[in-house]
């Protein structure tokens, strides 16, 4: 019998794994740092109608953007921006004022912010502004359209990692068996 054959993949399988772990959860923190600010909510609400355009439009972030380079445009009906004056930030809070004139119909906020981290991000969500509607005159703000937190996102990232390395350990284990057997084959 080669009991000698026994230790030396064992030893390399453990060291390797050993690696491939160390790796994975140094991947971790470091995705994490990277995020970038996610948008949570918004006021309007994304798809919702309110019955007058409302005198700013509000944006919050989990974290506070870099009021350098932000920019919301309050596009009305025909495409024209509705929004007054410059962004403001205070905190996490990113809003802009709307013509007191802006008049009523489908409006599509299109928003760019710098991310604390430095980097652009954007997007947009639609409201509409309609006197007759039944919807009250002050809607409280609602999730963000696909308004992830980065909690959430650290937790899938870790959870696609552990699985990630279950896998490999998986994979090693049965290198290492097939081997074992081969070796005890005649
Ligand atoms: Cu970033």
């Amino acid at each position: 019998m080669k009991r000698t054959h026994r230790h030396g993949p064992g030893r390399r399988l453990a060291r390797c794994l050993l690696t491939l772990a160390t790796a994975a959860l140094l991947m971790v923190p470091a995705a994490a740092a990277q995020a970038h600010d996610v948008l949570e909510t918004t006021d309007p609400a994304n798809g919702s109608t309110v019955r007058t355009v409302p005198a700013k439009i509000g944006l919050t972030f989990d974290h506070t953007p870099i009021a350098l380079g932000s920019v919301v445009r309050v596009e009305d009906a025909t495409g024209v921006d509705q929004a007054d004056g410059p962004v403001t930030i205070v905190d996490n809070h990113v809003s802009q004022a709307v013509k007191a004139d802006a008049p009523d119909g489908k409006y599509k906020v299109i928003w760019r912010v710098v991310s604390s981290d430095g980097h652009p991000i954007e997007g947009t969500f639609t409201f509409t502004a309609d006197a007759a509607s039944t919807a009250s005159a002050t809607p409280s703000a609602s999730p963000a359209p696909g308004g992830n937190s980065t909690g959430l996102q650290t937790g899938l990232l870790t959870a696609g990692v552990v699985g990630i390395v279950l896998v490999i350990t998986l994979v090693m284990a049965g290198i290492y068996v097939k081997r074992r057997l081969t070796i005890r084959e005649p």
